[in-house]
């Protein structure tokens, strides 16, 4: 049994969030995604258009991701990855090297993003409709 575990805010869920995690998915038998509260987003400097509970129900519902958690600080990553006993931290090439220090309990894999598809872009379209 592989697990593999990444992070990250996924407001107005899109094809690169789906992308992101298909390709995760695919490296093991279990996917966990560690959804940013909004408390966290805050300290993130990210505003999110949708609430916590959402982009949790909508991650929960999504066919690559077999459970969801809280991620409420930046360095939780440790202790989450040890007790999931996780073999595989993954999350998308924006932050390449970001998370290197993790290497010595899993895995670190930085995958390409997924090109023309932003939250950021997508709220400046809906709000120039
Ligand atoms: N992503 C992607 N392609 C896009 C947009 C996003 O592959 N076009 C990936 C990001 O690289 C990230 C994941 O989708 O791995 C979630 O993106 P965000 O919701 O923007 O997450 P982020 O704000 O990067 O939070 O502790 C880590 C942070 O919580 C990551």
């Amino acid at each position: 049994m592989t697990t593999v575990i990444t992070y990250g805010t996924f407001d107005l869920f899109h094809l690169g969030h789906v992308r992101l995690l298909r390709r995760l998915s695919e490296l093991g038998n279990t996917l966990i995604v560690g959804c940013s509260t909004d408390e966290f987003n805050t300290r993130k400097g990210k505003a999110n258009v949708m609430p916590y509970r959402h982009r949790v129900e909508i991650l929960e519902s999504c066919r690559y991701v077999s459970k969801v958690i809280p991620e409420e600080s930046w360095d939780q990553k440790r202790g989450d990855i040890l007790r999931e006993k996780a073999d595989i931290f993954g999350i998308g090439a924006d932050w390449e090297g970001k998370f290197d220090d993790l290497a010595d309990i899993c895995k670190v894999v930085y995958l390409p993003r997924t090109e023309g598809i932003s939250t950021t872009e997508l709220r400046s379209s809906v709000l120039s409709m």
